[in-house]
């Protein structure tokens, strides 16, 4: 069997040359399934991962835009829509710089997962741009999404795909996109989701990732007799879902004491809570960088331009900024400084030689498509309250997230046990996403 997941890898590298992150979710996945593969010989037999690692369809477009210097702008657009055996495409968008067809496809493959894993009914895809959104005007972002929107329209919709944000797309650039799908096609659905709470949005959307990515920590640390109450944890990021994950550990009485941003990070053993916490919020709508300003305002805390906060020894690590932020060196650094625990916050943020380093080393690691689900699981409650013409109040939110994320916790756990791996939750994520994606595309025949 590890032959066959070998040449599926093959497979893939071969149809998607020059897309490592793709790739690297593609062997992540395939390595933990294996054994379900050699359970079920019949999804061999049926091309199941053969069809499940090419994306049902994906398009590339030309977003074409006009600056305030009345300059114009060309920017690549992409959808790729991967799988939706268990329900209409789902995932965020992605504004930044580096976005790439082998980006895109390694958020939209992991999401099938995340999906599956959260129980609602939502398969996986993912979109995004390459452009910028740092430093451009309102009027700028506004165009630049309207001109997006304008050739997005036409492969999305409330029972078809249903996108969201991600990295660069907030719930200002979800109300613009909004709005020109709105005027296009004359229809008022719930073809996006993380809205603003004035036309459709859901009470807690904003923090859920965060809170979600806390209580699956909780029940990780639970598992091992351990509680998150005064834990040191190291965070980075300082966007969303640093702050929903910030915000969350400190009602947990834990205390974090790292925050970082792209000039570096800020060592504050005082603990990252209150006005500090609101003061992110500030600096966060602001574009700026933040680690400079909070080292002014905040004395006491130290701030390492250039840096990232692994070598800082903590009892839990929570990374939330980006892809592939945790490398071997920093793996071996957590392990040396004694930590048991690594919860992912950001979509696959350990490279996958980190992740074996850490649990070859005893370290329990809650992978990103389990610990952040909270945030799709979300949207696809602001999904059901779109459909059913309602209103749920943040305390319904709250409960659901709250339910979800423990079953989540306890799906993996039970996969993994399942299948005689111990308390893995790496490939107990991996296995019980895919148990659910595998029945319905054996169910729905050859498509
Ligand atoms: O990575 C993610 O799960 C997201 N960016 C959220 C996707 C969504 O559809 O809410």
């Amino acid at each position: 069997m590890a032959n066959i997941v070998e040449q599926y890898i093959e497979i893939a590298k071969k149809r998607n040359p020059g897309e490592p992150e793709f790739i690297q979710t593609v062997e992540e996945v395939l390595t933990s399934i294996e054994p379900v593969l050699e359970a079920h010989p019949e999804y061999v037999e049926a091309g199941l991962i053969e069809r499940l690692i090419e994306p049902e369809r994906g398009v590339s477009f030309r977003v074409s835009w006009v600056d305030d210097n009345g300059k114009v702008q060309v920017n690549r657009g992409y959808r790729y829509q991967f799988n939706s055996a268990i329900g209409p495409y789902k995932g965020g968008i992605r504004f930044a710089p580096n976005v790439y067809p082998g980006i895109i496809k390694f958020l939209g493959f992991e999401q099938i997962f995340k999906n599956s894993l959260t129980g609602l009914p939502i398969g996986g895809g993912k979109g995004g741009a390459d452009f910028d959104p740092n430093g451009k005007s309102d009027a700028e972002v506004m165009r630049f999404c309207q001109a997006f929107m304008t050739e997005l329209y036409r492969h999305i919709g409330a029972y078809t795909d249903v996108p969201a944000g991600d990295l660069g797309v907030g719930t200002r650039e979800i109300g613009y996109m909004f709005g020109q799908y709105k005027r296009i096609v004359d229809r008022y659905e719930g073809v996006l989701t993380g809205k603003g709470l004035a036309y459709g949005g859901l009470s807690g959307r904003t923090e859920a990732t965060g809170y979600g990515i806390v209580f699956f920590a909780r029940e990780m640390l639970k598992a091992c007799g351990e509680s998150l109450e005064g834990k040191k944890v190291v965070v980075s990021g300082f966007g969303n879902v640093t702050w929903g994950t910030v915000q969350k550990l400190n009602e947990l009485g834990a205390k974090v004491i790292t925050i970082s941003g792209p000039d570096g990070y800020i060592l504050d053993e005082a603990g990252v809570s209150g006005e500090k916490v609101d003061y992110l919020l500030e600096l966060r709508s602001s574009g700026k960088n933040i680690c400079a300003p909070y080292a002014e305002k905040f004395p006491e805390a130290k701030f390492f331009p250039g840096e990232k906060p692994w070598g800082v020894k903590a009892d839990l690590y929570i990374p939330c900024a980006t892809q592939n932020e945790i490398h071997l060196a920093d793996a071996e650094k957590m392990v040396a400084n004694g930590t048991k625990f690594l919860c992912e916050g950001s979509n696959m943020p350990t490279t996958n030689e980190a992740i074996k380093y850490l649990m070859d080393n005893g370290v329990v690691v809650g992978p990103s498509k389990a610990a952040n689900a909270g945030g799709v699981a979300c949207s696809c409650i602001e999904m059901g309250q779109n459909a059913g013409h309602t209103v749920f109040s943040p305390a319904q939110v709250y409960e659901q997230l709250e339910t979800i994320m423990v079953n989540i916790h306890k799906n993996a756990a039970d996969a993994a046990a399942r299948y005689g791996l111990g308390y893995n939750l790496v490939a107990g994520a991996n296995i019980a996403g895919f148990e659910k994606v595998a029945q319905a595309m054996m169910a729905q025949g050859i498509v």
